[in-house]
């Protein structure tokens, strides 16, 4: 038991008009939407970085918040953080968790100091979960934090660092595994370059490949049944990260044969560094059967690096989840807040608050999407663009030649009629449910 919540009642659906500040007004854990609980659709996860690692520093300044698991170099502060953590989800009764090895257990030493280290605590963790049944959504490696991380992981030139990288993630797989995980991400922070100068690119991606081979043999050797997901970011803290974006993930991933057992994990701020939108990204893994899971949070448009913030607008929101119902919804993935205080927000009250919000936007996100679909006006509209492609002579042309189409267009005299993308009415469209 952890006393840093204290005077927080756990959240409760209080509706639209609810009271208090501190009530879900949009997320109904048990309401159906298209036949399904909204809880089991969005499967959210909090993040243990962000919400119980992450010490309020910016590269200005140090830590701002003072927990009471500081310093966070002993097991015994490792425990009252898993404490914290887990009167937390109780308050919030979401489903999942998610964590890094350095953010559940202290940093000490060597590895075989870390694998004792991530033993004792998922012990104790395991033990929470059994007591409240709150599950882990996504285990993985913290490979960008420690010095010797700097010049990458997989990707490293010195091959110890390979090494230790890959006993690491042997560690956090088996750990995963043990947690009942039903996801193991891999998102590569450091696996990129500072300067072409002194980076030998195409042994780099190769190694990288190889480990991401590694990864999912042990995963069948061991009989582990999650999902490997990936996590594209274009760059920071690397200059260039190789999983710059979802298209770029995919190319490698078929290059290395691991394109049926690797999928994605994509997170907003990622896709609007990579130039991107949120919904182009999982629209792009959708339609390559590569989707997995997502990293909910919002970026500033304007700042050029990774702000994690938590998320807070519904039209956004909507245009993500309408591509991942589309899709047929989440399988072993789900709604994982990637996201942090800002600095000066310094309460238990302030953690709670932020989670409250983002869920229920995501809330509201998801019920206004479901709406979309169930309206069926956007697809409606695709079907009717597109329907000339239906007709025989349309389908034949897909598997004949450029000269026999050019002899059809000069017998049949074809003169191609433009026809509105109706864009702004289909905005106009969009806004009625969000
Ligand atoms: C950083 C990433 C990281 C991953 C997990 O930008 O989003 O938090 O999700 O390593
Ligand atoms: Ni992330
Ligand atoms: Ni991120």
């Amino acid at each position: 038991m952890s006393d840093f919540f204290a005077g927080i009642d756990p959240i409760r659906y209080a509706g639209p008009e609810g009271g208090s500040a501190l009530a879900y007004r949009h997320y109904d854990p048990d309401e159906r939407v298209l036949g399904k609980r909204m809880e089991d659709h969005l499967r959210f996860a909090v993040a243990w970085w962000h919400s119980f690692a992450w010490e309020g520093g910016d590269p200005f300044g140090g830590q701002t918040f003072l927990r009471p698991w500081h310093p966070q170099t002993t097991m015994e502060n490792a425990k009252k953080k898993a404490d914290a953590a887990f009167e937390m989800f109780r308050i919030l009764g979401q489903p999942y968790f998610c964590w890094h090895d350095a953010d559940i257990r202290p940093e000490q030493g060597n590895f075989r100091v870390n694998l004792s280290t991530l033993d004792e605590i998922t012990d104790y963790i395991g033990g929470k979960m059994e007591e409240t049944g709150t599950k882990c959504l996504w285990g993985t490696a913290n490979m960008f934090s420690h010095r010797r991380f700097m010049a990458g992981a997989a990707t490293n030139p010195d091959p110890d660092v390979f090494a230790f990288a890959a006993a690491t993630v042997k560690s956090c797989i088996d750990a995963t595994m043990k947690l009942g995980g039903e996801n193991y991400v891999l998102w590569g922070g450091r696996e990129g370059y500072e300067t072409l100068l002194n980076t030998e690119l195409k042994q780099e991606l190769d190694h990288m490949g190889r480990f991401l081979a590694m990864v999912v043999e042990y995963k069948h050797k061991i009989g582990f049944k999650g999902t490997i997901l990936v996590e594209p970011k274009p760059q920071e803290p690397s200059k260039h990260q190789y999983d710059f974006d979802v298209a770029t993930c995919i190319g490698f991933l078929r290059k290395y044969g691991l394109e049926d057992e690797v999928k994605l994990n994509i997170e907003q701020g990622h896709a609007i560094l990579a130039g991107h939108s949120f919904e182009h990204e999982i629209a792009l893994a959708m339609a390559e059967g590569m989707f997995g899971s997502i990293d909910m949070n919002r970026n500033d448009y304007q700042s050029g690096w990774d702000t994690d913030q938590f998320p807070n607008n519904v039209p956004e929101v909507a245009l993500a989840y309408y591509h991942i119902l589309k899709g047929g919804g989440f399988t072993t993935g789900g709604t994982n807040f990637d996201a942090k205080l800002r600095r000066q927000s310094l309460g238990a009250e302030d953690l709670i608050a932020a989670h409250v919000g983002a869920m229920d936007v995501c809330a509201r996100g998801l019920k206004a999407a479901a709406a979309m679909l169930e309206d069926g006006g956007l697809q409606d509209a695709i079907s009717e663009r597109y329907a000339g492609w239906e007709t025989p002579e349309a389908q034949a042309m897909l598997g004949s030649d450029l000269g026999a189409i050019a002899q059809r267009v000069l017998d049949e005299e074809i003169v191609p009629e433009p026809r509105s993308g109706r864009q702004e009415i289909l905005e106009n469209y969009v806004n009625r449910f969000v």
